[in-house]
């Protein structure tokens, strides 16, 4: 299944007119409150989002996994859903590999794929926290953190393949998610597994390639329930620290501890440079990977004004590497990538609009009340038409949901590839 650009053209076409009069409105508004529309739907063109290659089969918990049919059953299905992502959005030029879930039989084929849909490989995820068909030791009691050496090296050399098979798409980075730690007081030494991931990162840093980065994901608990490793962002930038100039920390928004202030988190590693990767999701009680913008826009958008303010004032932090890292349960992947693509660019448009001079003015004066005003003027703005007028130009869908639907893409899907089919890797 590919869609063409001339179909989407021709729904754009039938939807123009309506999507016209609405942006002229909130352009007109805006320009006259002195907002730069044009650098705005520029920033909105540009800005893309990496799908992880485990978002795309039917999602589900321990309890349950409900197929919806015309699952992906390869990586070149993956990639080819994706494909359709980007197509109607123009946003999802990137694809995040989870190895050993997605590792390529076939590189060029792969590659030819992914560049046929203008899609890059991003950032590649290691995995120990599964114990693999044919390893001989078992991660049950940690992996990088094990108190037993040879157990740490095996891990460490799962490490050195991902970055062999990422070096050979062309990916420039490598996530580190562990799920180290323990269920039990006093079944470790809380010094001992520290120390030890430290050097069994640090080994893995070294042997990256000079142009690679580093990120290193905290999560407070699960699938360990009395200690986590790296528990939080201060442990993560702690290890990043002594790794070195190109190790980072990585916020994934579903790490976190009820009412904690993500957006505060954001703004410190961003002052120091070290905030480099970025897992999108939303959350009500824990881990949820829940879609993005969900159940916590203000908190999103809030967020996205660090983000923004960090992208413009700290220059020594590179552009972090964004990703979805959000499941669906009950929805068609598809359907809830591109829900989630939507929530994230309407969180990232509505804090380029906020008014960065007069809020700092406010700051000075304390005024606390137009303080927030400012921030929830943003927030209260209907920003789709801006979202909608960056895919026109870019040749995108207006509504890529809409379209999505118009187009039966499912109902294609299921005929090409089966009810039945079942995606590979979780
Ligand atoms: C851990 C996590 C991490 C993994 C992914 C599957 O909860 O967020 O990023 O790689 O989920
Ligand atoms: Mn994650
Ligand atoms: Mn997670």
């Amino acid at each position: 299944m590919k869609l063409s650009v001339n179909q989407i053209q021709e729904y754009n076409n039938e939807n123009i007119q309506t999507h016209q009069k609405e942006f002229d409105f909130l352009a007109e508004k805006l320009i006259k409150k002195g907002i730069d529309v044009a650098g705005i739907i520029e920033k909105l063109e540009n800005f893309n989002v990496a799908i992880p290659s485990w978002a795309l089969g039917a999602g589900g918990t321990r309890f349950g996994r409900f197929s919806y049919g015309g699952e992906p059953a390869t990586l070149e299905d993956k990639i080819d859903d994706i494909g359709i992502l980007n197509i109607l959005t123009k946003s999802a030029g990137a694809i995040s590999l989870h190895i050993p879930w997605d590792i390529p039989n076939d590189y060029n084929a792969i590659k030819e794929k992914a560049s046929d849909h203008n899609i890059i490989f991003d950032s590649v995820n290691s995995n120990t926290f599964q114990d693999q068909l044919h390893s001989k030791h078992s991660y049950k009691f940690g992996s990088l953190c094990n108190i037993h050496k040879e157990i740490r090296e095996q891990a460490i050399q799962h490490n050195f393949e991902v970055i062999n098979i990422g070096e050979k798409l062309g990916s420039k980075s490598l996530t580190v998610w562990l799920s180290d730690g323990s269920n039990f007081p006093g079944q470790n030494n809380f010094q001992t597994v520290l120390n030890n991931t430290a050097e069994s990162l640090k080994k893995i840093y070294r042997h990256m390639p000079n142009s690679w980065k580093l990120y290193i994901e905290y999560k407070p608990y699960e699938p360990n329930f009395y200690s986590t490793v790296i528990q939080d962002w201060g442990t993560s930038f702690m290890l990043a620290q002594e790794c070195g100039e190109r190790a980072y920390t990585l916020v994934d928004l579903g790490h976190h501890l009820p009412n904690t202030n993500i957006e505060q988190i954001v703004a410190t590693l961003m002052n120091k440079g070290k905030l480099g990767g970025f897992h999108f999701n939303d959350s009500k009680y824990g881990d949820d990977d829940l879609t993005v913008g969900s159940v916590k826009p203000y908190a999103l958008f809030l967020i996205f004004n660090e983000l923004v303010y960090g992208m413009n004032t700290n220059k020594n932090n590179p552009v972090p590497a964004w990703m979805i890292d959000a499941s669906h349960n009950i929805k068609d992947p598809l359907e809830d990538l591109l829900q989630s693509l939507e929530a994230i660019l309407i969180a990232y448009a509505q804090a380029l609009l906020i008014d960065q001079k007069q809020l700092e003015k406010n700051q000075y004066k304390n005024d606390v009340a137009i303080c927030q005003e400012i921030l929830q003027d943003a927030f209260r703005t209907d920003v789709r038409p801006l979202i909608r007028q960056a895919r026109l130009n870019t040749n995108g869908a207006l509504n890529p949901l809409e379209a999505f639907k118009i187009f039966k893409i499912r109902d294609y899907l299921i005929k090409e590839r089966g009810l039945k089919s079942k995606a590979s890797g979780l």
